[in-house]
């Protein structure tokens, strides 16, 4: 057994911000007593906790069994029946929610459209009979590659009616990442869009697409959503404008009632080698927890407006976007563009026109904001505001303080949310009106989840020892598998921590490396890839990236390693600075750095090599893609794959940056 401390976690952050008493007074979630209360026995019996929460649910049959536990697979709610569509739309249409705005929705170049509840009830059935008449039914795949327009959020709501299976692919997907997915999931039927702005252009997407469907025999119609208005082809008797086969659809549609455990969408999401996993996830225990997720951490209430700026190609936009604001019958505030279109203060002239109260954001963004600058902030009155969410990666300290006072003005709570795409929905974050937040920190798992931080060997860490991060109990939004590959999703997700002959153990491994501090309140180091060993330290790249970030100077780092001779490994740091930002030269600057870090963490973190450069390669949901940093360090390019990658001309900026 290794006894080893795996991890070691150096950076340390004292802060600590309760929640405002005019926020907690008001707060869903209001007493810590309580709160406390509900944590302890959902400790104890967590599957009895999860039975409460589906049970906010509208069921057509209620379940026999809870859980049934068949490690590594899980099946919530057998036995009972219920349709995803009918709980984010039937169901508020017999209140005063019929006519509550259910998206509001604005394009990249100004047009605005609202739906209500029950317009976006019509338009899905509308949908759900036009899926039906192509011959789509229960179990059958539809794609979904399509930009940030409410047609999206139709077809998905309108597969969840009649049981198909959703698989969305984010429109700045290549062609042949499409055709990927849509071979590995048999998809029959493509909705797509003639083209989607973005950044005051148009991006093609039915061209990726006809060339993605040339290669899928299963595709058997495709419906394209007029939007940009460009010219493109339509292949006769294949292709159908959206707006005319809705024109001829009725808007009455009796949804399905689908088995809890009926898949309900599969979303692809890449590992670290080989082929994108396609992670599925299934109606009932899914639905329990981005209800019940959404309603307490972003305290929703029917006169929020609700703005989630993820893309619905990513989990965030499935869980965050549709099925859990909408099975609350929120008002979901949906944005087609780019954040800095036509200028760096979109967001914020947003929030001031359509007084929204809650902004669901990633680090990135964060960090791009305070790159651009305070002014195109401080130009609008966000006084609307009242909740702040952080979702992505972890958030540096220095972005955390940042969002805090310059957007929440120091007077909302900010919600820093982990999970991932395989958990379906968040695992870890404060409930905030009742718990206190420390920067860079989502604080404690939800009640029923069951996280801990442990040792190669399983045993838990101590206090501030970093570990692995696992969660021990399954959960009612936990993947079921990966399409087609049961011993993949095994192997994956399972082996790591096995089931020992007492039946102890066969916990899943996230892939992050986190530590619990006195409070027990969880810090993510990062994935365990990024874990980075120097002169016989491991040390987390993102708290060395932390401390580079609460530089004056600097906007984004990322931190990796290069073999050395007498270290091991020697630390390679990509910086950019903010605009603006008074810089001396460059080669001072570097010792300036070096020197900060040394004093936040410690000499043994200090970089070697510090590359500045104008941009950081990302994956489209905004995650540093360290990998191709590395290969550029080590081959002086990349090799590997990069078709996660956003801005490709990225590549080329970042050969030219070795240090001098
Ligand atoms: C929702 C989403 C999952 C990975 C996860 C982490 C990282 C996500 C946070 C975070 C620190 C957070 N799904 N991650 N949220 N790290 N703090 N609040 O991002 O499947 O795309 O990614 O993202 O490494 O394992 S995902």
């Amino acid at each position: 057994m290794n006894k080893q401390h795996d991890i070691s976690s150096v950076l340390t952050e004292n802060r600590v911000f309760a929640p405002s008493k005019k926020f907690a007074a008001k707060a869903i979630v209001s007493s810590a007593k309580n709160l406390d209360k509900i944590r302890k026995a959902a400790e104890k019996n967590p599957v009895a906790f999860w039975e409460q929460c589906a049970a906010a649910l509208q069921w057509d049959k209620k379940w026999k069994s809870a859980l049934i536990w068949n490690y590594p697979f899980a099946q919530w709610f057998a036995g009972g029946k219920i349709n995803a569509s009918v709980n984010c739309l039937d169901r508020h249409l017999s209140s005063y929610r019929k006519n509550k705005a259910a998206i509001i929705w604005e394009g990249e170049p100004g047009d605005q459209r609202t739906l209500t509840y029950g317009q976006l009830h019509a338009e899905v059935c509308r949908a759900a009979n036009v899926l039906k008449k192509f011959g789509i039914g229960k179990g059958d795949t539809v794609a979904i590659y399509m930009g940030m327009i409410p047609e999206a959020v139709i077809a998905m709501l309108a597969c969840a009616r009649i049981g198909a299976v959703h698989n969305v692919v984010f429109g700045g997907f290549s062609s042949d990442a499409l055709r990927d997915r849509m071979l590995d999931m048999k998809a029959k039927l493509l909705v797509t869009q003639d083209g989607a702005f973005r950044r005051g252009t148009s991006v093609n997407l039915k061209d990726a697409a006809d060339k993605a469907v040339a290669e899928c025999p299963d595709i058997t119609s495709v419906i394209v959503v007029r939007r940009s208005g460009e010219n493109i082809q339509m292949c006769a008797g294949r292709d159908y404008w959206w707006g005319e086969v809705m024109k001829s659809a009725t808007a009455i549609n009796k949804p399905e009632s689908l088995s809890a455990e009926h898949p309900l969408f599969a979303l692809y999401t890449s590992g670290s080698t080989g082929k994108p996993k396609g992670i599925l996830h299934t109606t009932g225990g899914y639905l329990t927890q981005v209800n019940f997720t959404s309603r307490i951490i972003f305290d929703l209430n029917d006169d929020d407006i609700y703005f989630c700026t993820a893309d619905i190609g990513w989990v965030t936009g499935h869980s965050y976007v549709v099925y859990g604001p909408l099975s609350n019958g929120a008002t979901v505030f949906m944005y087609e563009g780019a954040p800095n279109f036509p200028d760096a203060g979109r967001f914020w002239d947003m929030i001031e026109r359509h007084r929204i109260t809650i902004l669901y954001t990633a680090p990135t963004a964060i960090r791009a904001f305070m790159k651009w600058g305070d002014s195109y902030v401080l130009k609008h009155d966000l006084s609307s505001l009242r909740l702040l969410g952080s979702v992505g990666e972890p958030i540096n300290p220095e972005a955390w303080m940042w969002y805090r006072a310059v957007v929440g003005k120091n007077n909302c709570p900010i919600v820093d949310t982990w999970w991932q795409t395989e958990t379906g929905a968040i695992m870890i974050a404060p409930i905030p009106g009742v718990v206190p937040t420390k920067p860079g920190s989502g604080t404690l798992p939800l009640p029923g989840i069951i996280a801990d931080a442990v040792r190669r060997d399983g045993t838990s860490c101590e206090q501030n020892e970093g570990g692995y991060l696992v969660i021990k109990h399954p959960w009612p939004a936990m993947l079921r598998t990966i399409v087609g590959d049961d011993e993949r999703y095994r192997k994956t997700y399972w082996s790591e921590f096995p089931p020992n002959e007492n039946g102890e153990g066969g916990w899943y491994f996230t892939g992050d490396g986190a530590r619990r501090d006195k409070d027990g309140y969880f810090w993510i180091i990062g994935r365990v890839d990024d874990v980075v060993n120097v002169s016989g330290h491991r040390l987390g790249t993102a708290e060395i990236e932390s401390a580079l970030v609460s530089h004056t100077t600097v906007a984004e780092a990322a931190v990796i390693t290069r073999p050395d001779e007498i270290k091991g490994n020697a630390l390679v740091a990509f910086v950019t600075l903010k605009s603006g930002a008074d810089v001396p030269a460059l080669h001072e600057l570097r010792e300036i750095l070096r020197n900060h870090v040394a004093k936040e963490i410690g000499h043994i973190a200090k970089p070697d090599e510090i590359r500045f450069s104008e941009q950081l390669p990302k994956t489209r949901s905004g995650k540093i893609m360290r990998r191709l940093l590395r290969e550029i360090v080590a081959e002086g390019k990349t090799s590997g794959d990069t078709t996660a990658l956003e801005d490709f001309s990225v590549l080329e900026k970042l050969r030219a940056t070795e240090e001098e």
